[in-house]
């Protein structure tokens, strides 16, 4: 790729909007954009030192014909997205005025912007890392307050710097083993010294392998299944959590036949909640699809909400649909808490010994804010929070594994009494390994894989 010629595309969703934006970046892009724009105060693209924003008009210079008003920013290199001079023109949103800028630009020499490639440019010229151009993505297509929040930690570089003081405890290690290997006589105890730097190296490349299932969730949603018979509120509960009348509820058992799917964010956390048809033996054909899909569905869940109606004893419908969840993760809900009980929390225990239990009611929303707590505890474990470093890119995950593979190598040669020197084969790998995920060894193919997800005009 020529990284010096200037690319240009839409920045902007199509259709119809307030406003659409044609970004520009390269060597030439403010003497481009300078062609066709035209400031009532004669001022000069050209002129501008640092950013700055001028108002005026696109004209095209061929025939002469207004295309539209517009803003135009100006942003000289290197401190730009793409480190590069960029020039955004901010027309009306719109899909002709956008398109008939766009045609300009590349009339007079941009070339169309590959998917990416803005950002793509500020991996080439070293302003932002591998897995900060990962983040631009996550951040683009994070769906809650959380995952938002993880990516643009990633994007300002939490990963990153973990990732190169492992690195870099490596580095070290391999030259010490070198210094070693070279002079041998001078420092003989401490080749003993590398067990525990490779071992802290190990536990901190764990931890952030410990993150990944949380990055999951934050990526992907917690994939909540609503369980129970017919008429215990599953439909209920969907809708309070939603805060919209989503789902119908009715007195009838068997009101939902389907599985109803919806995400939403508890807490910051992004789930993907289903409420289900209500389980139990039925000869209604429709019923039993119903009862059978929502049965499947368990098996896939993070997490099984096991719903009880509280003013009414347990059925043994109740106990089978207990058994459909053991060996998830399980949260019961005692709810209709509002009525008069007829289950107590140890019915429940005898059925589910280490349950967690909580007492609902979806007429006055009893319970609700401990369902929250609960679920926002069952992820963020394991002294995980949300503003410490969490891998949400499985490619990360995977280069993560290598290292740790390579580096769990090095001490097994150490143990065996293999030479030094060929310990170092093993760090070079894990320090290669960690190199793919910001970036420093990575091969083109995996930097276009990477790119080849993003958007037009990013
Ligand atoms: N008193 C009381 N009634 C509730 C509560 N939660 C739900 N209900 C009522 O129970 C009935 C059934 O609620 P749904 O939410 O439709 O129950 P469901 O589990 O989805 O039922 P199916 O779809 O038939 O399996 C409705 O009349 C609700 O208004 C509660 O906490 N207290
Ligand atoms: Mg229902």
């Amino acid at each position: 790729m020529n990284v010096t010629d200037t690319i240009a595309a839409v920045s902007t969703p199509p259709g119809e909007g307030g406003i659409g934006i044609v970004r520009l970046s390269g060597g030439r892009a403010i003497d481009i954009a300078e062609k066709f724009f035209d400031s009532p105060s004669g001022r000069s693209l050209k002129a501008v030192k640092g950013r700055s924003m001028t108002y005026g008009h696109i004209i095209d210079p061929d025939s002469g014909r207004p295309v539209d008003e517009v803003l135009v920013s100006v942003m000289r290199a290197p401190h730009t997205y793409t480190a590069e001079d960029v020039v955004e023109i901010n027309c009306h949103g719109g899909f002709t005025a956008v398109k008939c800028v766009l045609e300009l630009c590349f009339r007079f020499g941009a070339r169309p912007a590959q998917p990416g490639e803005f950002t793509r440019r500020a991996f080439i010229n070293g302003r932002i890392d591998l897995s900060q151009a990962e983040a631009v993505l996550g951040v683009i297509k994070s769906n809650s307050q959380d995952s938002l929040e993880a990516s643009a930690a990633q994007l300002e570089g939490n990963i990153s710097r973990e990732i190169s003081a492992i690195r870099s405890q490596f580095v070290d290690l391999i030259a010490h083993i070198d210094a070693y290997v070279d002079f041998p006589d001078e420092d003989v105890e401490e080749i003993v010294e590398l067990q525990p730097g490779i071992a802290e190296c190990i536990g901190r490349i764990g931890r952030l392998i410990d993150s990944a299932g949380v990055g999951k969730i934050l990526r992907e949603g917690l994939r909540t299944v609503i369980i129970g018979k017919p008429n215990v509120g599953k439909s209920s509960l969907l809708n309070a959590l939603l805060k919209e009348d989503r789902a119908i509820v009715t007195e009838v058992p068997g009101t939902t036949r389907d599985i109803i799917e919806e995400y939403l964010s508890i807490g910051g956390v992004p789930v993907k909640l289903m409420d289900t048809a209500g389980i139990r033996n039925t000869a209604d054909a429709v019923e039993k699809i119903g009862v059978e899909r929502s049965k499947s569905l368990i098996g896939r869940a993070d997490l099984v909400v096991l719903m009880f109606d509280s003013s009414a004893e347990l059925t043994g419908e109740d106990m089978s649909i207990v058994e459909l969840a053991r060996g998830k993760k399980t949260v019961a809900l005692l709810n209709k808490s509002d009525l008069a009980p007829e289950i107590s929390e140890d019915d429940i225990r005898n059925i589910i010994p280490d349950a967690v239990i909580i007492r609902t009611s979806l007429k006055d929303g009893t319970g609700l804010d401990e369902l929250t707590d609960f679920i926002y505890g069952l992820i963020y474990s394991g002294g995980i929070k949300v503003n410490s470093p969490i891998v949400t890119s499985t490619r990360q995950l995977a280069c993560l594994k290598r290292a740790r593979d390579a580096a769990e190598s090095a001490l097994d040669t150490l143990a065996d009494g293999i030479p030094a020197d060929l310990v170092t084969v093993d760090l070079m790998n894990a320090v290669n390994a960690l190199g793919e995920i910001t970036g420093e060894t990575a091969g083109e193919e995996i930097i276009d894989r990477i790119f080849e997800n993003f958007c037009v005009g990013k």
